[in-house]
């Protein structure tokens, strides 16, 4: 708590009265809720992963751009109480920077949105609300495309999680490979359908456009109406296939299950909210090209495949990358992902029709 309290005064807050608590439950960064005694503002204070972002000082530019675009856009349109539909971060008043850096471990600090709420569920309605968030979240960000950098290299190429999943393979580290051979006959079994983004992108069929590449419905701040406030995390935003937040969405969404059920049957693609989010998205992101726009259903099967070969990846190399809750939890975690694309891919010519439909 002491050093809590000391990295709260690096960015310029009187500490000795804070309250911290954890907060949220993101597989990466470390969160916490900062409340001081008779400030009317509260805090949002994180701990970088700066294993996964090795490149902080890369990472906080995007996010300044990021929102610097977005609140300029709020101020210039028709909108009151902008300070709770933009992130706002802290500087060290020292270094003039938005976050700190201790001991070898990066911290940044932003200021807590009043009466905001997250949700865990999401209904079929609300699926087309958030559809309409994301998708202007990217027309919102086309402006800036050329400041956003890669915050995680290569971080939805399929190909590329590919390779790790086969160097993993190879190296074995943890002799865990034996046992899991099923799984890795399905990886390989679909692994060059699934690279398709990878060759379209080669012979300059689609292109990189701005992306949140974290798009769970964990990632929305809600009032207390319901409202849509803004979205959130924005560590992972990017240049990526606009695809991305879409199939990314829908993998956490559409799922009737958890992303780590040990009981399958609890897992599959759920096509009302597939439905919903797809009306509300296409609605918003009106720069998707008929070939993006074709790509929709390929990109709710990819992601949960995608998952699948990153959750089994690290349970290959012994679990160094996602936070686990127990020793199996990145296989079970596999099993689940891989049941949803496997639900998701028996439902893409219903998908298809559906957004030719529209
Ligand atoms: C990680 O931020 P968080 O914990 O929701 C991961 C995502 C995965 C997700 C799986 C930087 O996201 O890509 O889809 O876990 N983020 C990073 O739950 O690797
Ligand atoms: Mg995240």
């Amino acid at each position: 708590m002491e050093k809590l309290k000391y990295i709260v005064a690096q960015f310029g807050i009187p500490s000795d009265n804070a309250i911290i608590a954890p907060l949220g439950n993101g597989l990466i960064n470390d969160t916490f809720k900062v409340t001081i005694d008779g400030d009317k503002d509260e805090y949002v204070l994180q701990r970088i992963n700066h294993h996964v972002f090795t490149n902080v000082d890369l990472l906080q530019k995007n996010i300044e751009a990021v929102t610097s675009h977005l609140r300029t856009k709020l101020m210039a349109g028709d909108n009151s109480d902008i300070d709770r539909k933009c992130l706002r971060f802290l500087t060290n008043p020292k270094t003039g920077k938005s976050y700190t850096e201790v001991n070898g471990e990066y911290w940044r600090m932003m200021i807590y949105l009043k009466h905001s709420v997250t949700r865990e569920n999401l209904t079929v309605e609300s699926a087309y609300t958030v559809g309409l968030a994301f998708g202007e979240f990217e027309n919102n960000l086309l402006e800036i495309t050329s400041e956003l950098q890669e915050s995680i290299p290569d971080f939805h190429n399929m190909e590329f999680r590919l390779k790790q999943f086969n160097d993993a393979l190879e190296a074995d580290s943890v002799g865990r490979a034996k046992d899991v051979t099923d799984l890795i006959e399905q990886v390989k079994a679909n692994a060059e359908e699934m690279t398709k983004l990878e060759r379209l992108y080669r012979e300059g069929r689609i292109e990189k456009r701005p992306c949140h590449c974290d798009t769970k419905l964990n990632n929305i701040l809600f009032d207390n109406d319901g409202n849509i406030l803004c979205v959130i995390d924005l560590d992972t935003v990017m240049p990526s296939f606009v695809s991305s937040d879409f199939g990314d969405f829908l993998r956490s969404a559409a799922n009737t299950g958890k992303e780590d059920s040990t009981d399958l049957s609890e897992v599959n693609f759920n096509m009302d909210i597939f439905r919903s989010f797809a009306k509300g998205y296409i609605k918003s992101a009106s720069f998707l090209t008929p070939l993006e726009k074709s790509l929709l259903p390929f990109a709710a099967r990819l992601f949960p495949y995608m998952q699948a070969v990153r959750f089994l990846t690290d349970y290959l190399n012994g679990d160094v990358y996602y936070k686990i809750q127990y020793p199996e939890h990145n296989l079970v975690r596999t099993r689940a992902q891989m049941k949803l694309f496997d639900s998701a891919s028996e439902k893409e010519r219903e998908m298809t029709d559906f957004i030719n439909s529209l």
